[in-house]
């Protein structure tokens, strides 16, 4: 199976990161993690996305916050799929890394998921994988059923309390 590679601006954006590592973990997906920043080491992350599908990755995710240029700076450099992910910080709530990684100009397309968004980075990342691995949709579509189980016995449990017959 090709490999999901993640970069992150900064090792302060691990806990965002942290949630797509355990997601693809268990749905058995190969990974790498990476810290490359587009400002403060541009030369690495250039290096990273030009030499990712030669080096066995399908899709790359990429994770930054403030000036997020990462996944556009990431995009540049590959025609695999990239899917980047805002890192809210401490000052805008994350609405400045949302507007510079989902507004990319035509040419170079950033697949944006929400602010902080790691898990539905990493599942997006198995749903592209999973268009050539029938093994992979079979999980992708019993995790699906498990969530929604999961939903319906919290329904039954709400509903109990605060149902009132008049
Ligand atoms: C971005 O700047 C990083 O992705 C991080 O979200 C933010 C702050 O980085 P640190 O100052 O915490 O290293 O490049």
């Amino acid at each position: 199976m090709k490999k999901v590679g993640i970069v992150m601006g900064s090792d302060s954006d691990l806990p965002i990161i942290q949630k797509a590592a355990d997601t693809l973990a268990a749905l058995g997906i190969p990974f790498e993690v990476h810290v490359y920043s587009a400002h403060r080491t541009p030369e690495q992350a250039k290096e990273f996305a030009a030499n990712a599908r030669e080096n066995g990755f399908g899709v790359l995710i990429a994770a930054a916050g403030m000036a997020a240029h990462l996944a556009g700076a990431v995009a540049a450099n590959t025609t695999l799929p990239v899917i980047g992910i805002p890192c809210q910080s401490a000052c805008l709530e994350g609405m400045d890394a949302l507007l510079s990684t989902v507004q990319m100009p035509s040419g170079i397309p950033v697949a944006t998921v929400a602010i902080n968004g790691g898990a539905n980075a990493a599942l997006l990342a198995a749903q592209i994988l999973a268009v050539e691995d029938a093994v992979l949709a079979q999980k992708l579509d019993a995790k699906r059923a498990a969530d929604a189980a999961t939903v319906l016995e919290k329904d039954k449990k709400i509903a109990a309390q605060f149902t009132q017959t008049v």
